[in-house]
């Protein structure tokens, strides 16, 4: 059998924070079986200073430190020397937010994407000029570092690829990928607390259960994210189903 084989490259002062979330679960049994590979790198081995300094004081003054560009150009230089090889992504809430979409270009680029995760203050602009191809944001809040970002990318674009997730998890199969939220789910017991699994659900009728499913699909999505819908093309039934909807709400 074919499959794809993604590899994937991260620079950080923290390696073992990263390596730690790869060697578990189904990351770890996806690095087990060849489908992904993580090279980590320590930014701190391409320091040129006997004190292996990455960061130094910023220029204008302010508070925090700045990591040193010399650091970042070196250790990409050496790890991925051809630029048409590699896709340079660096980590910051000044990026393009991450989304579905974005893991999806992502996994489909032939290029190795190499991660750039920053600490302190911020990174010397001059990493942005001329040698990052992309920057992302995982969302409007401001974290103590890259590494959690790019781990989170990693894992989001590696359960895309077949053979990641198990037989019966398939990534398209989610609610959320085809830009609605996902319905809500239940397993035994039947009963629990006085809560009851809805009575659909255990019918065996498969096509109520599908309209079941959609209807709390398009409910959670109009209630809590709206401006999901704007995008997302209706089905002649999902217009019904949201007439009604909307109908039970008056
Ligand atoms: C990034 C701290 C660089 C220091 C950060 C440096 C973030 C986000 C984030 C923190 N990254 N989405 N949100 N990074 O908060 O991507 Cl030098």
């Amino acid at each position: 059998m074919i499959t794809m084989q993604k590899k994937f490259g991260i620079i950080t002062i923290f390696p073992d924070m990263v390596k730690s979330y790869l060697g578990c679960s189904i990351l770890k049994r996806a690095i087990e079986k060849g489908i992904i590979s993580v090279e980590v790198h320590n930014l701190r081995d391409y320091a040129t200073d006997k004190h292996k300094t990455v960061d130094d004081y910023p220029y204008g003054g302010g508070p925090g430190m700045v990591m040193k560009p010399e650091p970042f150009y070196r250790a990409v230089e050496d790890l991925w020397p051809a630029r048409e090889s590699r896709r340079i992504i660096m980590l910051s809430p000044r990026g393009r937010v991450f989304s579905q979409d974005v893991a999806r270009e992502i996994v489909e680029d032939m290029r190795v994407p190499v991660f750039l995760c920053g600490r302190y203050e911020a990174i010397d602009e001059r990493v942005r000029d001329h040698l990052v191809d992309d920057e992302i944001s995982i969302g409007d809040y401001v974290l103590t570092g890259g590494e959690l970002p790019a781990l989170v990318i990693i894992d989001a674009v590696s359960r895309l690829i077949p053979d990641v997730l198990g037989d019966d998890q398939s990534a398209e199969d989610e609610s959320f990928s085809k830009g609605l939220l996902d319905y809500p789910h239940f397993t035994r017991p039947e009963e629990f607390r006085g809560m009851h699994v809805p009575r659909v659900l255990l019918s065996g009728n498969h096509e109520e259960i599908r309209k079941w499913r959609k209807q709390q699909s398009l409910k959670s999505t109009l209630r809590t994210r709206p401006e999901l819908l704007k995008i997302y093309t209706l089905s002649d039934e999902e217009k019904i189903l949201i007439e009604q909807i909307k109908e039970e709400q008056l």
